[in-house]
C-alpha cells in the first residue's frame, strides 16, 4: 500500500459503483451533510411547501413535491413543465441553499461531470407506499448536463431501466445518504421508485426525500 491511498479520499473507489455507462452510485456520498441538508430541506419547504400534485391524465401523484432554485417542475391537468414560480404560492420558488448546491456539484465531480451547474432542485417526499412510475427525465433543455440524485430517510428500490420503457429494469437499493449521478449515454434512461416499504429512519421518520439537480435552462 502507498501513503497516497490514505491521504486522498477522492483516490478510494470503493463506495463507487457504475450501473451503466454514465450512470453511477456514490454510496453515502452525502452523510457528512445530513444535518444540513434536512435544515435545508425544513427551510425551502416552510417556503414552498410539499403538495401531491396532478398529472395531466387526472390522477393525483402518491410522491408530495416542492422544489428550488430557478425552476421547478410542476404538472397539472394542462401538463409538465418547468417554471420559475411555485403555482401554490404565486412566488418564486425559493433560492437553492448553499448546501444543497455545494454537494451536487461536488457529487458529479466525483462521477467524471466538470463543472456541472445545477438552477433546479426537485425534491420528493414518499410516504410509505408512495411511488414513482417509470418516466424519462426530458424537459431539461440540454442533456449535456447530467442530474444528480440525493437519497435520505428510508431506503427504497430504485428501478433503472433502459432507453425503451419495456427494457428490464435493475433493482437498485438506495439508502440514507447514497448518491446517484447519471449523465451521458444514460441521460435518457426511464427510471423509477418502488411502493415505499414501511419503517422508521432514525433522522428522517417515516418517510424517503429524494433531491434532484437538474440543469434546466
Ligand atoms: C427518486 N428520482 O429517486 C426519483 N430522475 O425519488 C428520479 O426520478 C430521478 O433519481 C432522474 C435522475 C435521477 C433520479
Ligand atoms: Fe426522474
Amino acid at each position: 500500500m502507498t501513503l497516497s491511498l490514505f491521504g486522498n479520499a477522492d483516490d478510494d473507489q470503493t463506495w463507487r459503483e457504475e450501473l451503466a455507462p454514465g450512470a453511477v452510485v456514490l454510496r453515502g456520498f452525502a452523510l457528512p451533510d445530513e444535518t444540513g441538508l434536512v435544515a435545508a430541506i425544513d427551510a425551502v419547504t416552510t417556503q414552498s411547501p410539499f403538495r401531491n400534485m396532478e398529472t395531466p391524465g387526472g390522477y393525483r401523484m402518491s410522491v408530495a413535491m416542492s422544489g428550488c432554485g430557478e425552476y421547478a417542475w410542476v404538472t397539472d391537468t394542462s401538463g409538465y413543465r418547468y417554471q420559475s414560480m411555485d403555482p401554490m404560492t404565486g412566488k418564486p420558488w425559493p433560492s437553492m441553499p448553499a448546501v444543497f448546491r455545494s454537494l451536487a456539484e461536488r457529487a458529479a465531480m466525483r462521477a467524471g461531470f466538470e463543472g456541472f451547474a445545477p438552477d433546479s432542485c426537485l425534491i420528493n417526499r414518499y410516504e410509505i407506499g408512495a411511488r414513482m412510475s417509470l418516466h424519462q427525465d426530458k424537459n431539461e433543455k440540454d442533456f449535456n448536463a447530467p442530474i444528480v440524485s440525493v437519497s435520505l430517510g428510508l431506503p427504497a428500490v430504485f428501478l433503472f431501466g433502459g432507453l425503451n420503457r419495456s427494457d428490464k429494469s435493475l433493482r437498485v437499493q438506495l439508502a440514507h445518504g447514497d448518491v446517484v449521478v447519471w449523465g451521458g449515454p444514460a441521460r435518457l434512461r426511464y427510471h423509477g421508485v418502488m411502493p415505499l416499504a414501511a419503517g422508521v429512519h432514525p433522522l428522517m421518520g417515516a418517510q424517503r426525500i429524494n433531491l434532484t439537480f437538474r440543469k434546466v435552462a
